[in-house]
């Protein structure tokens, strides 16, 4: 027998080793399963990894969203809920923590990001204007094309490219944007639609230049901007990372400095705030806030709780202190990275470079043989699942959905299946077994077929559509 030198991982990446900046209190237990039961738990889910219960899950990347490990401090934070209807003493710690990191002035909280994004579209958007965005989000530009908007994306090329290292691939591209506020005028411009970091495009990073010059460029046309600040604080670790002059600035210094380019912000807090529910809407014009807390009370409830329990308020609150402390987002951004260093060393095609919440297989390259129409990331996550239970989500064509106009699917360039890791729940042999799944999954790649939708919902069709598999 050879004699086997065993490396922590930091020797094995030539560094000194990173830890979670936390330990264990309380876990609950994972249930495994065997292929036969993954073979009828998919079927009935019609192929569909949304449609599996949790139950039939060994590891669930499926979403970081709400899906975070809440701190002791959180939970005892919950105890202190104050469910009075009006006037919650939580819902003014949410305001002072908001003010403090974020920097907005006037906040209004909603159930999550979609009645956010629900409320400031409706308000901000008159019909047949434009809103250009760096890249489409699902239910952003949903909700911006219900309330009459034409989203635009004004994404530079690079963030539709996989295989592109340029380190901040979800800035906006300037000229894009120039070029169709020539175009159209700016008075058809609802606003711009900012996100940091960008889903879609593999969770990529916006530079602090680009958000400057976008501010200015706005000023110029007198447009406002707002922010999807849903995973901002992710935005601001890469900005330290990569960004000159940031290397010595703290995560929280950035955040604010980012935010204070914009006019607000709509927050999913079920991703960066590290809880497992709610949302927020902040600005800094005071006759625009009062619009959102007269709609607020319509769509979600009284402008102090916005659909959320008094404890609900408490929990985010204490979680948007403790998700800008570096030693946090360092370890957690750390263990998406380890992961896709994993998979990258041995040769499997993902997003390059990793982004923030998640790591983005591409389905493309993975299954050459397959038409996009045949959703190659939705196989891939069913492939995925069969291995080993581990629940990946489609990130592609079944998630483009239809164009309004003409009926047919959008052909979006990235067809991806998204490896999501929620916040402090997982350990780093979790990842191990991961990447060893994604590697058996890729090493039978050659004859996997492809599937065909048979259940199509109108709205939002890939959290309920149905597929079965091409015949062979
Ligand atoms: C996710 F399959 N994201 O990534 P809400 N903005 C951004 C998000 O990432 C986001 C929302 C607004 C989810 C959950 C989800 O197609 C899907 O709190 C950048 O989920 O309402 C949510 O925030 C909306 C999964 C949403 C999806 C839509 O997993």
């Amino acid at each position: 027998m050879t004699h086997h030198t065993p490396k922590t991982m930091g020797q094995q990446f030539g560094r000194r080793s990173w830890a979670e900046p936390w330990k264990i209190k309380m876990v609950e237990r994972l249930r495994m399963t065997t292929r036969e039961e993954r073979e009828k738990a998919l079927a009935e889910a019609g192929l569909n990894t949304f449609l599996l219960k949790s139950d039939e899950v060994y590891i669930d990347l499926l979403t970081d969203s709400g899906t975070s490990a809440m701190s002791d401090e959180q939970w005892a934070g919950m105890m202190l809920g104050d469910e009075a209807y009006a006037g919650s003493r939580n819902f003014y710690h949410l305001e002072e923590a908001l003010r403090k990191y974020y920097g907005y002035k006037y906040v209004v909280p909603t159930h999550q990001g979609r009645g956010a994004e629900h409320l400031i579209s409706q308000i901000a958007i008159k019909k047949g204007q434009y809103v250009p965005g760096n890249m489409y989000f699902t239910t952003t530009r949903l909700h911006q094309e219900l309330a009459g908007g034409i989203f635009v994306d004004v994404i530079l090329d690079e963030a539709h490219d996989p295989g592109s290292l340029h380190p901040f691939k979800g800035n906006i591209d300037l000229a894009k944007l120039e070029a169709l506020i020539a175009r159209e005028g700016a008075e058809k411009i609802a606003y711009v639609s900012l996100a940091g970091t960008v889903n879609m495009a593999g969770g990529q990073p916006v530079s602090m230049e680009n958000v400057r010059e976008l501010r200015a460029l706005c000023d110029r046309h007198g447009i406002k901007l707002y922010l999807d600040a849903t995973r901002m604080v992710e935005n601001a670790f890469f900005i330290q990372e990569r960004e000159e002059g940031y290397a010595k600035k703290s995560i929280a210094e950035i955040l604010k400095e980012f935010c204070g380019f914009t006019d607000g912000a709509w927050m999913s807090a079920k991703k960066d705030n590290l809880v497992n529910i709610g949302g927020w809407l902040a600005v800094n014009d005071w006759t625009l806030f009062e619009e959102l807390r007269n709609l607020v009370v319509v769509y979600e409830g009284l402008h102090t709780y916005g659909g959320l329990a008094g404890r609900d308020m408490e929990a985010m609150a204490i979680g948007i202190a403790e998700s800008v402390e570096d030693a946090h987002i360092r370890s957690r951004i750390g263990q998406v990275r380890y992961l896709g260093e994993l998979l990258t060393d041995w040769g499997i095609p993902i997003v390059q470079p990793v982004g923030g919440h998640a790591i983005f297989l591409n389905a493309r390259e993975f299954y050459p043989q397959l038409k996009q129409v045949e959703f190659p990331a939705q196989t891939l996550a069913a492939e995925l699942y069969l291995d080993s239970g581990i629940r990946s989500m489609e990130r592609g064509i079944a998630s483009a959905g239809r164009d309004a106009k003409t009926g047919d699917h959008y052909y979006p360039k990235l067809e991806l299946t998204r490896l999501t890791i929620p916040r402090r729940v997982y350990t780093q042999a979790h990842m191990d077994v991961v990447a060893e799944s994604v590697k058996a999954v890729f090493d039978a790649r050659g004859t996997t077929r492809g599937l065909k939708m048979i259940y199509e919902p109108k709205y939002l069709r890939f959290f309920q559509a149905r597929f079965e598999r091409l015949a062979g």
